[in-house]
């Protein structure tokens, strides 16, 4: 959805399939067909020159076009929701498309907000169903490269284009900008784990769920986000025992809470180097140690930015409470149970979201986006230097702070608590399957020794040329290649018992968590247990008898991979052909990082596999997406991450609780002293196994862009 500000008023667009074009007398439409990808271009008239557009100026108001846009600022969604209204009311697909290109190029219009109300009107709308859009750090490579990078990476272009004059354009159109990102490792050591923290697809991703999974999804229809509530805690959950696995590979502590309420500072810094090429400034920074403050600012429209520790302080005590007593209490002064089927869907939901889906949001507040908002501002809380905020106010951005792991901790505590103290630890019966056993478990990847995994570094070119110019006829193109942490590919191998003298449906869960802790002592499992992060999860039907499931690691539905990212189509899993890339495409924890990086030596980690039976355990419907051979009339849009992101508009395929058999605390006489050997041995459906992670250090593969012929215009890249 490239397209000229200003100037000439056509706008390009290209679909996967025919655009349903009805004949309308105030427009012009050219329609090309290119028979290689059955794509159709067309163009639309903007519906400004027939007085169409409505009236934006609230919105204008309320984010400025060289403010930068926070997801977590109220009155910002609030003004992204108004767009994304106004995107929904076009009746035909022909002038959404012209409407929304009518109020992008409206002069006022903050971008990011444009690009969140755009996506979410597409996610949204039946009839943008297989709309084609760009990775987001495509649309926003500021949001997601340095600035100096990118401005390296234009200047490179624009010289080597101007140096081939009159020779051969399309050589100097496609020349990679040959430009490395900077490997920032010096004396702090959180610099270690900026090639997590700043990875482009593990922010992508983040970005990407927080717009599927909007604060005020509603409960029930089409829109609804089944169970957003629990996914915000496991979702996040996952982050930061991810974070915490790299964190030990590199000799650093696990991540400790942020906790308003002990601590007067933010130990950790933050500079970022990106910001927005439109207003030309950096996020906001923050030294080492800076106190936590109150936010007392007055640069926003709505006086919002008056945000108070102890009211964070004060809704934690209140959730504390309500967990202690098992129930919330409602606006209308009557409670809600925290039982054990919503209650962490419940507190999840007051804690992610506040607002309208919160039972009582003025009693409870919303921790978390606040939360965001007050670390964002501690630089300058009372705005006497005039600063951006940091990037813990965005969602493309907050990952890349260490202080979000801290905040995230802090809420996972709150969630923490109340499963390991209101919810009965699983039952035998609750983890026993007798039907299936796991007879072992082990790794399988190329030529390595059994039950190795390997890391490495893979250098790939990330075009950032769309979001360097607006001018549709530019020729420029940009090329950066970023470098990023990759690993072998590798097998699982499950050799199982089918004890039942029939086929049976198992649904296999697969997870993985450091062996030894920051002390370097074996973990036991009940302090090893939230260090788990979800590999894979699958469903095989199996003979009676014994069976071996060979599953290949790059199948997982934990993760996506990097090409689903890009504007080009690939054919990514074999005998699958994955046609069409939608918003909801880019949400899946980045495949780049299935495996946590280890260390040069070898890191000790624990896989953990069980089984379950799946005809009980998951959404009949859903089955079928964790088949590893789809059938062809099932086959999904993209590849899916259905632990982190779950089925767009449908119920959350997996029945049981999130994070099961992990999500609470073991019984009372076992606690300290189960290790997971103890644990998976007395229960046949379950089985584990020591696996080494090798970090090769010294080896950089690299994915290049081929050279593409030039197509005398930039839709053929959109
Ligand atoms: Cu994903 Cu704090 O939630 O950002």
């Amino acid at each position: 959805y490239e397209g000229p500000r200003g100037g000439d008023k056509n706008v390009y667009y290209t679909f996967t399939d025919e655009p349903q074009m009805t004949e309308d007398a105030t427009r012009t439409r050219r329609a090309q067909t290119d028979p290689e990808t059955r794509r159709r271009e067309f163009i639309i008239r903007h519906p400004s020159q027939n007085n169409e557009l409505p009236d934006l100026s609230a919105i204008e108001a309320a984010v400025p076009r060289d403010a930068f846009f926070s997801y977590f600022l109220p009155s910002h969604y609030q003004a992204a929701n108004e767009l994304q209204r106004i995107l929904m009311k076009p009746k035909s697909r022909e002038d959404f498309m012209s409407l929304a290109a009518a109020t992008r190029d409206d002069e006022n219009i903050n971008p990011h907000l444009w690009t969140h109300s755009f996506l979410n009107a597409t996610l949204r709308r039946q009839d943008m169903r297989g709309f084609k859009i760009p990775a987001v750090w495509e649309i926003m490579p500021d949001q997601f490269i340095p600035m100096k990078i990118l401005k390296q990476a234009e200047r490179k272009s624009l010289h080597k284009k101007s140096k081939l004059k009159n020779k051969d354009p399309s050589a100097g159109q496609n020349a990679p900008a040959d430009v490395q990102p900077e490997v920032m490792i010096g004396e702090n050591p959180e610099h270690m784990l900026n090639y997590f923290r700043e990875d482009i697809g593990v922010n992508s991703h983040h970005y990407h769920w927080h717009l599927i999974y909007v604060k005020d999804a509603p409960p029930t229809g089409p829109e609804s986000r089944d169970r957003k509530g629990e996914l915000f805690y496991y979702m996040h959950h996952n982050l930061i025992a991810r974070y915490d696995a790299e964190r030990l590979a590199n000799g650093l502590p696990t991540t400790k809470s942020l906790d308003y309420g002990q601590q007067g500072f933010i130990q950790e810094a933050y500079f970022p180097k990106i910001g927005s090429v439109s207003n030309g400034t950096l996020y906001g920074s923050r030294q080492e140690k800076t106190p936590l403050t109150n936010v007392n600012r007055f640069d926003t429209p709505a006086a919002e930015l008056l945000i108070e520790l102890n009211d964070i302080f004060k809704w934690k005590q209140r959730l504390y409470e309500a967990i202690d007593v098992g129930y919330v209490i409602k606006l209308d002064g009557t409670t809600s149970p925290l039982d054990e089927e919503h209650g962490i869907d419940i507190l999840g939901d007051i804690v992610g979201n506040g607002g309208q889906t919160s039972p009582f949001p003025a009693y409870y507040g919303y921790m978390h986006g606040l939360g965001h908002m007050l670390i964002s501002y501690q630089q300058d809380p009372e705005n006497r230097y005039d600063t951006s905020m940091g990037v813990m106010g965005t969602t493309t951005s907050a990952m890349r702070d260490p202080v979000f792991y801290r905040l995230h901790k802090f809420m996972d505590e709150i969630f923490s608590y109340y499963k390991d103290n209101k919810l009965p630890p699983y039952a035998a019966n609750q983890l026993q399957w007798s039907s299936v056993s796991v007879d072992s478990v082990s790794i399988e990847s190329g030529n390595e020794k059994p039950n190795t995994l390997v890391t490495h570094w893979t250098e790939t070119d990330v075009e950032v040329s769309r979001g360097l110019s607006c001018n549709s006829k530019s020729t420029l193109v940009a090329i950066v290649p970023l470098k990023h942490l990759n690993h072998q590919a590798f097998q699982y191998k499950i050799l199982l018992t089918n004890n039942e003298r029939e086929r049976v449906s198992v649904a296999v869960r697969i997870f993985m968590a450091p062996r030894f802790n920051g002390s370097g002592r074996r973990y036991k499992l009940e302090q090893q247990r939230i260090a788990f992060f979800e590999m894979d999860k699958f469903v095989e039907t199996i003979n009676p008898g014994r069976n071996v499931i060979i599953r290949e690691s790059v199948k997982s539905t934990v993760t996506i991979p990097w090409s689903q990212g890009f504007s080009e189509l690939e054919h990514w899993l074999a005998g699958t052909d994955y046609s069409v890339q939608e918003a909801v495409c880019g949400c899946g924890w980045p495949h780049h990082f299935l495996v946590p990086r280890g260390t040069t030596e070898g890191m000790q980690f624990d896989l953990f596999v069980m089984v379950t039976n799946a005809d009980e355990d998951l959404i009949p419907s859903a089955i079928s997406h964790f088949l590893t051979n789809v059938p062809k009339e099932k086959k999904p849009k993209c590849k899916e991450s259905l632990s982190y992101c779950g089925i767009l508009s449908e119920r959350y395929p997996d029945i049981r609780p999130m994070g099961y058999p992990f999500d609470r605390s073991l019984a009372e006489k076992v606690k300290g002293t189960f290790t997971l050997e103890d644990f998976v041995a007395l229960y046949p459906n379950m089985n584990s196994k020591q696996v080494t992670i090798r970090h090769n250090n010294g080896k950089l593969t690299k994915i290049h862009k081929p050279t593409q012929p030039d197509s005398g215009s930039r839709i053929n890249r959109s």
